[in-house]
Parts: C-alpha cells; sequence; structure tokens
C-alpha cells in the first residue's frame, strides 16, 4: 500500500490524509492501521488533562518546545499533539489551541499536531483517538501528547491510553478542594499546577497533598500511583510510584524543564520496574474492549429495525418492561430480523 510506505517514510502529506481516514473510520484507514499496527509501540504516550482553561493546551505547547530544544546534550525527540474534545462540539476551541500553537511550532517537521473532531459517540472519539496515536507511533514520532478538557469518562479514558498521565491544576477555580476531584487524582502520574503566578497557589498545593493522602493512606506500603491501573492488578508491588506536584507557569515556561524531567523519570521508572510491560497490555486490552463494544453495538444497532426499538422504549418509558427486559427482547429481536 503506498499510502502506507509514505506514511512510514515519514511523509507528511500522506500522514494527515491517513489521519483523516482514521477520523472518518474509513476502510481505507482501517486496512491501512491493520499494516501499520506491527511498527507501533516505540512512542512514549503522554496524556495531559485536566478542568477547561488550566493552561493544558499552553502546557503540551511548551513541552513539545522543550522536547525539541532539550537542555544540554539531549538530542531532540520528535513531537506529535492529540487535542481531543469530547465535551464541545461547537465552541472549536480546540481549533483555536491549534493556531496558537502553529504559530510557535510552525515549519518544524518533526512537530505534528492535530484535533479531533467531535463527533459520534464517547467510545467512537476514543476509538478514533487511539488510531490516531497508532498512526503518529508507527509514524516515528517519539513522543505524543495527548490534550483532553472535562472531568469525568474522558479522563478515565486517556488514563487507559497513555504511559504517563499529567494532571493539570491551577489556583483559583473557585474553591480549591472542589476544583479537584479524588477521582482525577486516582489517575495522575504527575501532578501539573499550572498558572503558579497566580495567587492562592500554596493553597492549592496544600489542597492536593492534603487530598492526596486522603486518597492514598497507605502511601509507604506499595498502594500508591495509578490506582486504575493497580485496580486491574497490573502494578505489582515495589512498582510504588508516588505522583509527584510539580508547579509551572505555561506563559514564561518556568518548571517545564523540571516538568520534563519528571516525566522521563516517570518513563525510567516504568522500564526499570517492568511496569511498562504491563500497562502496554492493560492499555491494548482497554483498547480492544472498547473497539469491541462500539462495534457490536453499531453491528448490531443496524441490524434492528428502528420502529422496533422506538416501540420498546414506548413500553419502557409506560413502565410496561423493564430495562433488563427491554434489552433481551432487543436482543432476541436483532437475531430474529
Ligand atoms: N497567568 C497564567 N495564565 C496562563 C498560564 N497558562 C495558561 N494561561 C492562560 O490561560 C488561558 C487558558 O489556557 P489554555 O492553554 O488554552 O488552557 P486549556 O486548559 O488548554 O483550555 P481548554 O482546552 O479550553 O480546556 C489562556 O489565556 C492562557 O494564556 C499560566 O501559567 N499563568
Ligand atoms: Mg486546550
Amino acid at each position: 500500500m503506498d499510502a502506507v510506505k509514505a506514511v512510514l517514510s515519514g511523509n507528511r502529506l500522506a500522514l494527515a490524509r491517513l489521519l483523516t481516514q482514521i477520523e472518518n473510520d474509513t476502510s481505507e484507514g482501517r486496512t491501512a492501521l491493520d499494516v501499520l499496527f506491527s511498527h507501533t509501540g516505540n512512542a512514549h504516550l503522554i496524556g495531559v488533562t485536566g478542568a477547561p482553561g488550566t493552561g493544558k493546551s499552553s502546557l503540551v505547547n511548551r513541552l513539545a518546545h522543550f522536547y525539541r530544544h532539550p537542555p544540554g546534550k539531549a538530542e531532540p525527540v520528535r513531537v506529535a499533539v492529540v487535542a481531543v474534545d469530547p465535551s464541545s462540539p461547537f465552541t472549536g476551541g480546540a481549533v483555536l489551541g491549534d493556531r496558537i500553537r502553529m504559530r510557535d511550532l510552525a515549519g518544524d517537521p518533526d512537530v505534528f499536531i492535530r484535533s479531533m473532531a467531535s463527533r459520534g459517540s464517547l467510545g467512537g472519539l476514543a476509538n478514533a483517538t487511539a488510531g490516531v496515536v497508532q498512526a503518529f507511533d508507527a509514524a516515528g514520532f517519539d513522543l505524543i501528547l495527548i490534550e483532553t478538557v472535562g472531568a469525568g469518562q474522558a479522563e478515565v479514558d486517556i488514563a487507559k491510553l497513555a504511559h504517563t498521565t499529567l494532571v493539570i491544576e491551577a489556583p483559583g477555580l473557585g474553591d480549591d478542594i472542589q476544583a479537584i476531584k479524588a477521582g482525577i487524582l486516582e489517575i495522575a502520574d504527575i501532578l501539573v499546577i499550572n498558572k503558579a503566578d497566580r495567587p492562592g497557589v500554596g493553597n492549592t498545593e496544600s489542597a492536593l497533598r492534603g487530598m492526596l493522602n486522603l486518597a492514598h493512606p497507605s502511601r509507604y506500603s506499595g498502594r500508591f500511583g495509578n490506582s486504575i491501573l493497580q485496580a486491574e492488578g497490573s502494578e505489582a508491588e515495589g512498582e510504588m510510584w508516588v505522583p509527584p506536584i510539580q508547579r509551572t507557569i505555561a506563559i514564561d515556561g518556568t518548571g517545564i524543564p523540571e516538568l520534563g524531567a519528571l516525566i522521563a523519570d516517570h518513563r525510567q521508572h516504568l522500564e526499570d520496574s517492568g511496569g511498562i510491560t504491563r500497562r502496554e497490555r492493560f492499555r491494548l486490552k482497554s483498547e480492544l474492549e472498547n473497539m469491541l463494544r462500539e462495534t457490536l453495538v453499531t453491528r448490531w444497532r443496524k441490524e434492528i429495525p428502528e420502529s422496533f426499538y422506538q416501540e420498546l422504549l414506548d413500553r419502557l418509558v409506560a413502565r410496561e418492561i423493564s430495562p433488563w427486559r427491554a434489552v433481551e427482547e432487543l436482543i432476541d429481536g436483532g437475531a430474529q430480523s
């Protein structure tokens, strides 16, 4: 396949075209991913998540710069950015963020930035994001930064997609404690307090430390770090990683080298502890399951006549049948038609 060859040899236009195919879930895109998959597994995937406006895009921009112009004698690496915005199909916020970044990183052939349009279900978006990440990985990008906004399932899905998850907080988002959800702490490998130039940064940091201690009372007994992965038994004792807290100011770059060093530390930790292998297995398992779920539902939905579905929904609303009964009838109905 010429398109695949072009992508593997670093052709940006071919890559851009492929990303569109993947996003639209075309058969061409799927075929390409089939071939490309054996070329993946080299990139370090970094999730960047947090509440709207905390400075995720600005930080991602700074980090991309840092990796392109590393301190000392370190070699620059190739960086891809995926901006996912499942919550706001209309604002075009992701696109605007792109333009800001484009201005800074424009013309660098080893940086590629892609915004994911919000369409279809969350599951569809997660699948498309996973596909885009695979394409970047196969195309030889060393680091892939994945930005998502919001608080909820999207963050959890990102944590499953990434090797290292950064959770971004900022001072002055109303009540400090309110802005910091325990759930989001659980997915964090590194906690970033951005906008450290703003008043209240000390309060935010102590609130975070308090939450960390509350969420993980057995902090030094091995139950710490990314607890989603731990819940799956994917991280064993002795792999303890205590999520560090780093202050940053994305507008002037303060704290970015330190953040870069923490990301490298986490990567090293995953490699030293063997956690990277377990994380990869868990990552691919959740990708597989998400895809399976999405595919089964889509396939089944095509087999069910819309009128039959609506009729059952009517009966459900009228309390004539229970949801469980409705599911059974829908599945049987699908089998009969
Ligand atoms: N004072 C200050 N402002 C910042 C800092 N980082 C980002 N900002 C500003 O905060 C605003 C939001 O920054 P973004 O980088 O777009 O934040 P975001 O989290 O990507 O926003 P969404 O993608 O919309 O959720 C912009 O006006 C930035 O210039 C910082 O460290 N200090
Ligand atoms: Mg943003």
